[in-house]
């Protein structure tokens, strides 16, 4: 069995700086956060960008200017979110693939999202699906419910392997609306994921370590992050993104599948070599 990758996902498109003063949304802060992480034992960071008014945006410039700034000062997989926020129209969504990241989320369909509906159309995943392949991106196929399995069996029996030629599914369990955090649920999605693909795991809120340890002794890859989760424990806020890392990497240690570093990680996800 190999090593463990460790993806975090430092910021999201949920959290307000206000309500969070310690979220990384300026570009210095988020590159700050990203090589604490990869000393810490990341090996692929997922991204969202802030603007100015530390809202999230998809502005292509920004996300280009990021792209580059992490590649210059880490050599952790740059995965770009092409889920951005519930509110995001679809042509802003498919013009994150022209920031040219190693990787890009792609949600396998619709979601409710808390009180929201999170989007993603069948033809929508599919133009994601064909545009990531076109331009070199490796997929990352977002789960947030089972049924997206099927889809994701679909999607690859009507329109073959990703770039890269290796499926990495993230199970994003525990949303609102969503698959529960549990490990019964997790055991059921393991038996739906298409052959040969690897799979990461991340709990919303207080499943985040419950689905950690359900995905690690299930032979699973991890994501930790503040877009995921901002309490450590009870009653404890996250210090910061690295924080979240450590323990993920002292948990993987201990299961005898320490963290992947960058370069295993592209490896593992056959990810071109960008730096
Ligand atoms: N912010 C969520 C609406 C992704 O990054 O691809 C979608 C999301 C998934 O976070
Ligand atoms: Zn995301």
């Amino acid at each position: 069995m190999t090593g463990t990758l460790i993806t975090v996902a430092p910021t999201g498109a949920e959290h307000a700086k206000s309500d969070v003063p310690n979220l990384p949304v300026t570009l210095d802060e988020l590159v700050a956060e990203a090589v604490a992480c990869e000393a810490a034992g990341a090996g692929m960071i997922h991204v969202h960008i802030r603007g100015a008014d530390t809202q999230p945006t998809l502005d292509l410039g920004r996300l280009r200017e990021t792209v580059a700034a992490l590649r210059e000062r880490t050599n952790l997989v740059v995965q770009l979110s092409t889920g951005g926020a519930v509110s995001d129209p679809e042509e802003d969504r498919l013009r994150v693939l022209d920031a040219l990241p190693d990787s890009a989320s792609c949600t396998m369909g619709t979601v409710n999202f808390g009180d929201d509906v999170f989007m993603n159309r069948w033809e929508f995943v599919v133009e994601l699906h064909e545009r990531m392949r076109e331009r070199g991106i490796v997929p990352e196929y977002e789960i947030f419910d089972l049924g997206q399995l099927a889809s994701l069996r679909r999607l690859l029996d009507e329109h073959g392997l990703p770039a890269g030629g290796h499926v990495h599914v993230d199970l994003v369990m525990g949303v609102p609306g969503g698959m529960p955090g549990d490990t019964e649920t997790l055991v059921a999605a393991l038996r739906a994921i298409p052959e040969g693909a690897t799979f990461s795991a991340t709990g919303i809120g207080r499943t985040s370590v419950p689905v950690l340890l359900a995905a690690l002794s299930a032979g699973g890859h991890l994501r930790v992050g503040m877009e995921d989760t901002v309490s450590f424990a009870r009653g404890q806020r996250v210090r910061d993104n690295a924080q979240l890392v450590e323990r993920a990497a002292a948990f993987a240690t201990l299961a005898q599948r320490p963290p992947l570093p960058p370069g295993e990680a592209r490896s593992l996800l056959c990810v071109a070599n960008s730096n």
